[in-house]
């Protein structure tokens, strides 16, 4: 049997040689988040959202996600960063972190390598899982947890070096590992997240009502947009940044993952038509254009019509009659949320 404190340092040290720039451990049954989970859900704050309300005891207890029950289970939590670099290259109207490669994809490439590694080390009956976004879990509570970071006001995890750019990641092992403790709050009497919110999101506990939220709108809310949250949606065609902007400690921070961060990653002219293209462009795309454009991404969420959707709204809150013929041909689709959203914006114009 290995030691436990080295196999920590083991994994401390593979997850800094593969680009996280924070790991931490949480026991398994970090039990805080329960009773806001609850009031969140009970508050109906998920929205539409409801594979987020199925099973909520699940999602506050990983350790079932092995199999079976097992005592020795802890949960090694990581966070990798797509802070801008100083000259944050892109239009504003993709949410950072969709500007790049799709990070389940590019976190779950490294955490596999971390299994494997680690499995070499501890052999017998070593199990585990990895979670990126695709486990019923409360990945930002089990990183408070793991001392990764503070849940800002916000409701985002923050470090203090790195910021709230920061995507998590989990791996849940059948080993008693040492565990870390949560860091302090260092939110103090700032406000700045719930002033900027555009819609009124962020309640005065920290907690965001998704329902509000143009992050949810303009990604997982499938119909049509409520005419009194259109204009906070602003410009943002796919999630918000807004509240991660304002935030203090997302100043000055350290340059993220380029992979993830995008736009300015060489190779990826892809993402960088991604991150660059506006409103008007995005009206005028085929399927294809918008096929060619998110591939690899997770801005691929949000299907073709969504994106059209949120385009027309867009251009109704800043209404260019250059654009009126463009709306006036996508106010015919076949999609009603869509040609609804079109003939809003034509509205607008008068
Ligand atoms: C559903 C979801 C959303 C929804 C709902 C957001 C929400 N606030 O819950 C929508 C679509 C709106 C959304 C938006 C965004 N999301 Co999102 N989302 C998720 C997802 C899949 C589940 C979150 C969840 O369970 N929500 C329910 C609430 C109640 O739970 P919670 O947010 O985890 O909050 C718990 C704890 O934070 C804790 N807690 C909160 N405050 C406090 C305070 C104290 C003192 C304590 C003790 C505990 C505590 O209690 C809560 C209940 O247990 C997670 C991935 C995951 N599986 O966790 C990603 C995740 C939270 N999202 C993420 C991101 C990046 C975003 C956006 C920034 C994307 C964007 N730019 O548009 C925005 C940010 C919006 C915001 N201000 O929260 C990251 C957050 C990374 C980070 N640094 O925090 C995650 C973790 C994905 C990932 N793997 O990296 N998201
Ligand atoms: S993501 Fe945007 S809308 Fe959602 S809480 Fe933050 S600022 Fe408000
Ligand atoms: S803007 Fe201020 S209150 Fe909001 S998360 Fe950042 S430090 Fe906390």
């Amino acid at each position: 049997m290995v030691d436990p404190s080295e196999i920590k340092a083991m994994i401390v040290r593979l997850a800094n040689e593969s680009g996280f720039v924070r790991v931490g451990i949480a026991p398994a049954d970090t039990p805080a988040g329960g009773e806001r989970f609850g009031r969140f859900l009970a508050l109906d704050y998920h929205g539409q959202m409801s594979w987020l309300a199925k099973e909520p005891q699940r999602r506050c207890d990983v350790r079932s996600l092995l199999g079976e029950p097992d005592d020795g289970v802890c949960v090694i939590c990581l966070a990798a960063s797509y802070a801008p670099s100083g000259d944050d290259a892109g239009a504003g109207h993709i949410a950072r972190y969709a500007r790049g490669r799709d990070y389940h994809r590019v976190l779950g490439k490294r955490c596999r390598k971390i299994v494997a590694e680690l499995s070499d080390a501890v052999g017998g009956n070593f199990r585990a899982r990895i979670c990126v976004d695709t486990a019923p879990i409360l990945e930002r509570e089990l990183a408070a947890a793991a001392g990764l970071g503070w849940i800002g006001r916000n409701g985002c995890l923050i470090d203090a070096k790195f910021g709230s750019y920061l995507l998590l990641a989990e791996i849940v092992v059948n080993l008693s590992l040492p565990v870390d403790g949560p860091v302090k709050n260092r939110c103090g009497s700032c406000r700045a997240c719930l002033e900027a919110c555009p819609s009124g999101a962020i309640q005065d506990d920290g907690m965001v009502d998704s329902r509000r939220c143009v992050s949810y709108l303009t990604i997982e809310h499938r119909q049509s947009i409520p005419e009194s949250l259109r204009r906070p949606c602003g410009q943002r065609v796919f999630g918000c940044d807004i509240c991660q902007e304002v935030c203090p400690y997302n100043r000055d921070v350290p340059a993220g993952d380029a992979e993830i961060r995008g736009p300015d990653f060489g190779e990826l002219s892809r993402a960088a038509a991604l991150a660059s293209a506006t409103p008007a462009e995005i009206i005028r795309w085929e399927w294809s254009d918008w096929d060619r454009a998110t591939r690899g991404s997770s801005a691929r969420r949000a299907k073709y019509e969504m994106f059209l959707r949120n385009a027309a709204i867009a251009l109704g809150n800043a209404p260019d009659p250059a654009d009126r013929s463009a709306l006036e041909r996508l106010a015919r689709h076949e999609s009603p949320i869509v040609a609804e959203a079109a003939t809003w914006a034509i509205k607008q114009m008068i």
